[in-house]
């Protein structure tokens, strides 16, 4: 039998309270920006910890948590990675990826040299679960993995920001490599490569502007 449910209750504030923290919460997440250039500042691992599990308080499909944060600082392995990634991407931008795909990332300025691979203090794999084991060991089916997935990265990406931390979702194409690389078993699958770490003092971001509301909402509101 499951557990029975126990009680829930959001916090509660006066509706100015709510809008002055959405209101914060919108300018803390607004100042994000994806970093490619790294300090070798150390990182203590207890903040990447707690990210991985602010990360994992994700709404999952049928609440399976099926992602698994592999951390890594380890210089020797951050080279292999970095020689892995930069060996797909040499490929990529030499004539694996359309004209128009190159040209849509020439604001970005990206190529395939990817140094902030051993840069960053840490670098942290997302493996997707396709399949996971159920309490007698037996292999159960993991459902909507990729939006559990999508999900769990977007509130690691939040958590590290919100202490001071920088990242970068980045996704070398083919990246099966990192299954290798960091000995992952079959049922898992890289999802999204990120570097964490504190900015470079001198790290610059594309000059980038964000849609405004009324060009990513649609509304169809009550008379
Ligand atoms: N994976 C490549 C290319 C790339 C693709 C997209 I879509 C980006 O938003 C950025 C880069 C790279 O990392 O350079």
């Amino acid at each position: 039998m499951p557990n029975p449910p126990v009680p829930y209750r959001t916090a509660r504030w006066t509706e100015e309270e709510m809008e002055a923290r959405a209101d914060a919460f919108f300018h803390e997440m607004d100042a994000r920006r994806s970093v490619r250039h790294f300090s070798d500042r150390p990182v203590p691992r207890r903040l990447i910890e707690r990210a991985i599990e602010t990360a994992s308080t994700a709404p999952s499909g049928a609440h399976m948590q099926p992602w698994t944060f592999v951390a890594v600082s380890d210089p020797d392995r951050q080279r292999c990675i970095r020689e892995a990634a930069e060996a797909e991407e040499r490929a990529s931008y030499g004539g694996r990826m359309s004209a128009e795909w190159v040209e849509a990332l020439a604001p970005l300025g990206t190529d395939w040299r990817k140094p902030f691979l051993e840069t960053a203090p840490w670098l942290v794999v997302l493996f997707a679960q396709r399949t996971g084991r159920n309490a007698a060991g037996g292999k159960r089916k993991h459902y909507y993995v990729q939006e559990s997935c999508g999900i769990a990265a977007g509130l690691f990406v939040a958590a590290l920001h919100h202490v001071g931390l920088a990242t970068l979702t980045h996704t070398p194409s083919p990246m099966r490599f990192l299954s290798e690389i960091l000995e992952r078993p079959p049922n898992e699958a890289p999802y999204v490569l990120l570097p964490v770490g504190f900015p470079a003092p001198d790290a610059t971001v594309p000059d980038l502007a964000r849609k405004p509301l009324d060009q990513v909402s649609v509304w169809f509101e009550s008379p």
